[in-house]
């Protein structure tokens, strides 16, 4: 039994540790968040050039955190659902950011950073990431299957909180 749940929770550490993962797990509802996208290895062992990662439409006034060796380009698009920002309404914004540059060698992990606001409505946000390498490209673009059913290239994944469970609780 005890073996069996230290193989269990080592699972769970690889699994944390590997692929392309957000580092922030949670964030406040309506407000700025940083979001850091930790990529923890290579295209199947050849090195990577390029990130991208996709906004959910939610997600509004992204500024991506510049990267020595890295060059950045986004790409705008228009909001389903107009958003105010600063008393203004907003009816375009960033919806995807991408860095390429490195190449970022397979043995090393690197962070690629977007701060955005988060929706007001709580609950999961899902960031697709797609990874270029020199040899193939990987997509992190899949959602929770059923139950217990594991998916080979997640998404990463945001919880997203009430800003109300925030406050109250320290
Ligand atoms: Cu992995």
């Amino acid at each position: 039994m005890k073996k069996t749940l230290m193989i269990a929770a080592a699972l769970l550490a690889a699994q944390a540790h590997a692929h392309v993962t957000l580092e922030q797990t949670s964030g406040v509802a309506d407000s700025y968040q940083k979001l850091t996208f930790r990529v923890g290895h290579g295209c199947d062992g050849s090195a990577t050039k390029a990130i991208t990662v996709m906004l959910p439409e939610s997600v509004t006034g992204a500024k991506p955190m510049p990267k020595a060796g890295w060059k950045i380009r986004t790409v705008e698009g228009k909001l389903s659902v107009p958003v105010e920002s600063h008393g203004r309404k907003i009816t375009a914004a960033v919806r995807e950011v991408t860095w390429s540059g490195g190449p970022l060698p397979d043995e090393y992990f690197d962070e690629f950073t977007v701060q955005a606001k988060l929706p007001a409505e709580a609950g999961k946000l899902y960031f697709k990431v797609v990874q270029e390498c020199v040899k193939g490209t990987v997509a992190w673009d899949e959602l929770p299957g059923e139950a217990g059913v594991k998916v080979k290239a997640p998404a990463p994944v945001l919880n997203v909180v009430p800003a109300e469970g925030a406050v109250h609780q320290h």
